[in-house]
């Protein structure tokens, strides 16, 4: 049986496990909740690859006690998961009561077992109410009105808060590849919408910190590593755009630096959106950052125009790669070379690995699953983990994605990333060979 670390021990180390609202939540209209975009989203055909939805989910909305339970029994002390703005607001974007309540009682539950919250306020459920959503300028002044509210009625009972989580999937997925909500495919708009939730972002903080002092404050990224195809010039140098567009236009902001000019570029005549004293609402301290890892992308020169826009073209990884079930090589080192050029590049404050995990869609045999490929992939992590903290980098904690099964986005339910199995016909939850194995380090 692998040990963990002396460097990962859970009286030293942060260990949680984590969801987000819209992928475990369903009672996608209980007690008032207006639709969010990818409620939207999904009822268009063919946006989704199972034509399935988040009506119902893990029905973690009316299961959230036994939830909570099992999180407990796992021997996780931390938990991460994101708050629903369409639930918590009305369509007036004024507090639903009711919606509110919901994540009061969550907190009540977490607090019986002694679980510290870790909260999201946006983890991709824009209310669709919202016009123009991240391309409206407005949408920032909203969502800066949504964090005071939250800190308003939770603010003394959520120690961390992190304002986004992966600024970059609703930029880029959403409006230039157009594979998640809202499904625009606009290249030039997808860098406003870049713009628009790092202001978000700032305007939230400076909202937030008016209200609640003492909470610590962050963002969520998912920053790339992106090797080169081959070590030709145009092949690096489109690695090096990939990077720009994931790292740098999302972590530049965050400490008041202009965005490459390649980006410039590609915003053009946008760039209007961009007004004189933004990048300074953007740069507000940071108590933390929270690093999403899965694996890396390997890039190309464009090969089709679309592509020639973003200036690189992604090559799928294919074997003798290992790869997870979703296709994602598994590239632990990558961890370490991520964040060792992050920590090159900019002044991080100190850092939670805020989700890792594999796609390992083994099913229920005689009541168990034995996702034997998860388990090494997470071990695998942990190590990378301890070895950059034994080099010195400021790791506070690991958050494992995810808890349990459920809706992962365009997939549907057809990627199983949890370490809980989810019957999505009975809401059985069974905990996988992963959960066990936690659980037993987490108590050793
Ligand atoms: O399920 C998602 C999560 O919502 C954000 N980070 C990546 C996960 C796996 O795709």
């Amino acid at each position: 049986m692998p040990a963990l670390d002396p460097l990962l021990q859970p009286t030293r180390f942060e260990w949680g496990c984590a969801t987000s609202s819209f992928q475990i939540e369903g009672a996608s209209t209980a007690d008032g909740k207006v639709p969010s975009i990818w409620d939207t989203f999904c009822a268009e055909p063919g946006r989704i690859k199972d034509a399935s939805d988040g009506r119902v989910a893990c029905d973690h909305y009316h299961r959230f006690a036994d939830d909570v339970r099992l999180i407990a029994e796992l021997g996780f002390k931390h938990y991460r998961f994101s708050i629903a703005w369409p639930r918590i607001t009305t369509s007036n974007n004024r507090l639903n009561v009711a919606g509110m309540d919901f994540y009061k009682r969550l907190l009540d539950a977490l607090d019986q077992h002694g679980i510290t919250p870790n909260a999201t306020l946006f983890h991709w459920d824009l209310p669709a109410h919202l016009e123009g959503g991240w391309l409206n300028r407005d949408t920032a002044y909203r969502f800066a009105e949504y964090t005071e509210l939250v800190a308003r009625h939770l603010g003394d009972r959520l120690p961390r808060v992190a304002t986004l989580n992966e600024p970059w999937c609703s930029a880029f997925l959403g409006h230039d590849l157009g594979v998640f909500a809202p499904g625009v495919q606009n290249r030039a708009q997808s860098l406003v919408a870049a713009h628009h939730l790092m202001l978000a972002h700032g305007l939230g903080l400076q909202a937030w910190r008016s209200v609640q002092a003492q909470t610590s404050l962050g963002i969520v990224l998912n920053p790339e590593l992106c090797d080169p195809l081959t070590d030709r010039p145009e092949d690096v140098q489109a690695a090096r755009l990939a990077e720009w567009e994931r790292n740098d236009c999302f972590l530049n902001p965050l400490f008041g630096r202009e965005w490459p000019d390649a980006l410039l570029e590609q915003i053009g005549e946008l760039n209007a959106a961009r007004r004189d004293g933004d990048l300074a609402i953007c740069a507000q301290p940071l108590d933390f950052m929270g690093l999403n890892y899965y694996t890396r992308s390997i890039a190309r020169a464009p090969v089709t125009v679309n592509d020639a826009q973003r200036g690189y073209t992604f090559v799928a990884p294919t074997a003798p790669k290992r790869l997870t079930d979703i296709g994602w090589e598994i590239y632990p080192e990558g961890l370490t070379r991520v964040v060792q050029n992050l920590q090159a590049q900019w002044p991080l404050p100190p850092l939670w690995i805020t989700e890792n995990g594999a796609a390992d869609n083994t099913g229920l045999a005689h009541g168990a699953v034995d996702d034997g490929m998860r388990c090494d992939y997470l071990l695998a992590h942990f190590e990378q983990v301890a070895g950059l903290i034994r080099n010195g980098a400021d790791i506070r904690g690991y958050y494992v994605w995810s808890l349990m099964d459920n809706f992962e986005w365009a997939h549907g339910y057809s990627q199983r990333f949890g370490i809980v199995h989810v019957d999505f016909h009975t809401q059985k939850r069974t905990p996988k060979r992963s959960a066990l194995m936690l659980q037993k380090l987490l108590r050793e």
